[in-house]
């Protein structure tokens, strides 16, 4: 913990790579935290997919309201509280997110969304963006189906704004979290099952290029043998910044 708070206190560029570990704290469930309900009979990632969606339109859009509400019921916890913090205190941070909330941007923080977000609906015909108010009600009995609202401008069905298997990652994002695992020199890989790609190959790059990498997780699993490993919550993190700048 001294040498990482060390390598903190000297780092010129960090980058902070979250996954759903990091938004467990605040009570949403991770991407793999087996489905109740209506969708238990799902794997996530088959319902995270446009094949799930044009199959039956209104179980996968029931699934992403009832997250969308999950999430606009939380708050932002220590963890995303204090990777905002750390940017008052090293010269330049970068946080990555495999998220599909905005908890870190809530906390303070802007991010580079790999995923897309639950909070930008939009066409699946013409890609127009679509403001969808959340139906009223507690979504979260036995899950839900809802009808997807349909566009303004052309009646195509709203799809979520998140990058579902088999999509491709938008490029800005992607391009942005290459350049940043490229140019760091302390890269910290946060709550997350790594076993997504493209978005996995971030820590493998930033090792490429010489970076330190800090692997927390409370489950004990390597992504390389030169990486840091702090078996924990990613609350670690405040413990970090504390051990780092006193505050
Ligand atoms: C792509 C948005 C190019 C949706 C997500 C066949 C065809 C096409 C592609 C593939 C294929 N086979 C494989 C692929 C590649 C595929 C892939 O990687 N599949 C995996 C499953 C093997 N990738 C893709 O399809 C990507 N696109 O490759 O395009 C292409 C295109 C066409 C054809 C060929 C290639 C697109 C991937 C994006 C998928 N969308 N999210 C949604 O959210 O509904 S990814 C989804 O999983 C999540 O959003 C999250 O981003 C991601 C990873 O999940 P994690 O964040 O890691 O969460 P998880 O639950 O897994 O783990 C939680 C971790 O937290 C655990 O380790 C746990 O121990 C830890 N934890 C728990 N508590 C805490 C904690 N940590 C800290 N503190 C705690 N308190
Ligand atoms: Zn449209």
């Amino acid at each position: 913990m001294k040498l990482i708070a060390k390598r903190l206190q000297e780092a010129k560029h960090v980058v902070v790579f979250t996954g759903a570990g990091v938004s467990s704290e605040s009570g949403i469930p991770t991407f793999r935290d087996a489905l109740t309900g209506l969708w238990e009979r799902f794997d996530p990632a088959q319902l995270a997919t446009p094949e799930a969606f044009r199959a039956d339109p209104s179980l996968c859009w029931g699934w992403y309201e009832w997250r969308r509400q999950k999430v606009l019921q939380a708050q932002p916890n220590e963890v995303h509280l204090a990777i905002a913090e750390l940017a008052k205190h090293v010269s330049k941070l970068t946080v990555v997110t495999q998220n599909v909330d905005d908890l870190h941007e809530r906390a303070g923080k802007g991010v580079i969304h790999l995923h897309g977000s639950l909070h930008s609906p939009r066409c699946i015909d013409c890609g127009n963006a679509h403001e969808a108010a959340l139906p009223s009600g507690d979504l979260s009995k036995h899950g839900c189906r809802l009808e997807p609202p349909r566009c303004n401008s052309c009646e195509g069905y709203i799809r979520p704004g998140v990058v579902w298997f088999g999509e491709m990652l938008p490029d800005a994002p992607w391009t942005a979290g290459l350049t940043a695992a490229d140019s760091c020199d302390l890269f910290f890989l946060i709550g997350t099952s790594g076993v997504v790609y493209p978005a996995a190959e971030l820590p493998l790059r930033a090792l490429g290029t010489g970076a330190t990498v800090v692997h927390i997780n409370p489950v004990r699993f390597e992504i390389s043998s030169q990486e840091y490993f702090l078996q924990g919550p990613a609350s670690a993190m405040q413990a970090l910044t504390l051990e780092a700048f006193g505050r």
